[in-house]
């Protein structure tokens, strides 16, 4: 398997060891370590350099009046400073995800812009132009490569603190076990002077899109990882971190180095859901059912991770209710199902709650309904709920099978509580035989564990991420590990 890097030195400054601050993107046409430190201009004037705010040593973007995001792996507490646009906002509370590398950080005051998120599909995002800003290193000495020896890419070189952008284009969704979909981007010889690959420090950096549909600059990735370290042995003997366009005979943990070396953003059209819902303080969402007499059930939908599945019966119009919980009262101006096949027919908003009336929800499928522009007076957002559709799987594990069967059979004349609705499959207040009949009939369906249509994108599920060496190594100690091909 092979490994990509962490691009934060780990645990930051907090052993202050030797740590070294980093800082830049790394682009292909020059080593300046001038270039590209200025706002870009022309066709890329206002492509997401404005949403930029120092965190520490590394960069957050603005996400809503009182929001910025950026990556979990480089730490932080409440309390700490964002400096948006030469003014110091103090954090007041942060959102990690648990499914992925983001996080969010709320503050006390409101900042007067922010970026939109990705608004396309999770996929769409393949063969789209970027702009990627970091606060990684500079593009240290040459690296060669082959048995003639031609340049294959450059070491990371110093760091220099300075916020820099590169453009690229996104090559693929890597889909990692630990960290959710990736944005990857291949760092390919020749194709601009501004085409840039990251290192230490341009984690929490981010990656924006130009979205063709909406024709705009929209945040779809927060910088996480790269491919390497490489050796030109298998044995990993002597690594070094680098820039690679070409990796000509190196190996990297687990196997051949890709070639060209990558970089790896998270998602953020995957993890839509999420950021919405941390943004609009939502509470939960659930798919609510009156069980006859029985009193009224709720399945949970979470808003990370695998989507939560809906197992009973929609009747005859296959219907369901979302409820929508949010911490203040909010207005919504529209509801309607973004993925999937069915309806959103009608919706009401009783102070903090929204509650949506679904119908022609098949089963076996993912639906994404999506509540248009919410706001709560300071916030306003699109939120999400996903949830798998599978009458019959009681155990909600993807599959209707035996083990539902047994499960319903199992609760058979009990009465329906909290803990065993779930068998009540036709929700009518009963557990009897009509409800194993019902997950009988249902029997051999099954629905994919993850929502997003991944099949032609390329995804090398061989892949593993593995965070940084908790203290950078400073340039005297790096300069020791050098592979005999590299050019000091
Ligand atoms: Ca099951
Ligand atoms: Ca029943």
């Amino acid at each position: 398997m092979r490994r990509k890097r962490f691009l934060a030195p780990a645990l930051l400054a907090a052993f202050s060891l030797s740590f070294t601050p980093a800082r830049s993107v790394i682009l292909y046409g020059t080593a300046d370590p001038a270039a590209n430190t200025t706002a870009p201009t022309g066709i890329l004037a206002g492509s997401g350099w404005q949403y930029e705010g120092q965190f520490s040593a590394f960069l957050g973007t603005v996400i809503a009046s009182n929001y910025f995001v950026t990556a979990k792996h480089i730490g932080g507490s409440v309390g700490d400073i964002f400096t948006f646009d030469g003014i110091n906002y103090t954090t007041t509370a942060v959102f990690p995800d648990p499914s992925s590398d983001l996080q969010i950080w709320r503050v006390a005051a409101s900042f007067p812009l922010h970026a939109p998120l990705f608004s396309g599909p999770a996929g769409s995002e393949v063969n789209l132009a970027l702009v990627v800003i970091g606060r990684g290193t500079q593009r240290g000495n040459p690296v060669l490569v082959g048995t003639d020896s031609h340049l294959g890419g450059w070491l990371w070189g110093t760091p220099d603190a300075v916020q820099r952008w590169g453009i690229n284009v996104v090559g693929s969704i890597y889909s990692d076990p630990s960290y959710g979909n990736l944005v990857r981007v291949p760092f390919d010889a020749g194709a601009d002077a501004n085409e840039a690959h990251l290192s230490s420090g341009d984690s929490g950096g981010v990656v924006f899109i130009l979205n063709t549909t909406t024709n705009n600059w929209e945040l779809a990735g927060i910088n996480l990882a790269v491919d390497g370290p490489f050796s030109t042995s298998s044995s990993g003997a002597n690594a070094f971190n680098a820039a690679m366009f070409d990796t000509t005979g190196l190996w990297v943990p687990g196997g051949h180095a890709p070639n060209p070396s990558n970089f790896y953003a998270t998602e953020i059209a995957a993890h839509r859901g999420f950021v919405e819902s941390v943004v609009m303080q939502l509470v939960s969402v659930v798919s609510q059912k009156s069980h006859g007499n029985a009193g009224t059930f709720n399945i949970n939908l979470p808003v990370t991770g695998l989507p939560g599945i809906e197992c009973r019966s929609g009747g005859a119009t296959n219907g369901y209710t979302l409820v929508f919980t949010f911490t203040n009262n909010v207005s919504v101006q529209g509801a309607t199902l973004t993925a999937g096949t069915g309806s959103a027919n009608n919706f009401t908003v009783v102070a903090n709650q929204v509650t949506v009336n679904l119908s022609g929800i098949e089963s076996g499928q993912t639906i994404e309904l999506t509540l248009i522009n919410v706001s709560d007076g300071v916030n306003s957002s699109d939120v999400q709920a996903t949830m798998r559709v599978l009458p019959g799987d009681t155990n909600g594990d993807g599959f209707v099978d035996s083990a539902d069967i047994s499960q319903t059979k199992s609760q058979s004349g009990q009465a329906v509580t909290g803990s065993n609705f779930r068998e009540d499959t036709n929700v009518d207040g009963f557990l009897d035989s009509a409800d194993i009949g019902f997950v009988k009939s249902k029997s051999g369906m099954s629905i994919p564990a993850t929502q997003t249509q991944i099949d032609n994108l390329n995804v090398d599920s061989n892949l593993h991420i593995e965070p940084l060496a908790t203290v950078q190594p400073d340039r005297s100690r790096r300069s020791r590990f050098l592979p005999p091909r590299v050019r000091q």
